[in-house]
């Protein structure tokens, strides 16, 4: 059910403390930790610890979560130093998602080019 812990989910995992990440943010509703495959010197994924498939389910379902997601990549940003930077929701399978939780990608600390691939 959406909102609900998933046992075969990744970042449910990681939320639960099951699988271990480089965690950099927690707050109640919220875990930002470090990519395992960065593609830029900062690339941190913000969650939900709710689950929800993706940005789009995680809006519909739970706003109030989802403006705590977006008011997080801020405060990573900010604790990484970073002026510019790049916020991805990859959302469905042609987009690039992989992981069926919904993440915020936080990228930055190069330059990034435009439009993406
Ligand atoms: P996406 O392709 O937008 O669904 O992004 C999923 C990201 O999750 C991808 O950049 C790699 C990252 N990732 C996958 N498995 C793990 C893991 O076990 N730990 C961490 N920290 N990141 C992971």
């Amino acid at each position: 059910m959406a909102g609900e812990p998933q046992n075969d989910c990744l970042f449910c995992r990681i939320v639960a403390g099951e699988i271990p990440a480089a965690i950099v943010r927690e707050t109640e509703t919220t875990v930002a930790f470090r990519d395992i495959n960065p593609q830029a010197p900062t690339h941190v994924l913000v969650i939900p610890k709710a689950h929800y498939e993706n940005a789009a389910a995680l809006a519909a379902g739970a706003p109030q979560v989802a403006a705590d997601v977006l008011a997080e990549t801020k405060a990573v940003a900010d604790a990484e130093g970073l002026d510019s930077y790049r916020l991805v929701f990859n959302t469905g399978s042609g987009a690039g998602q992989t992981v069926w939780h919904a993440h915020a990608h936080v990228l930055g600390g190069r330059g990034l080019q435009w439009p993406p691939g």
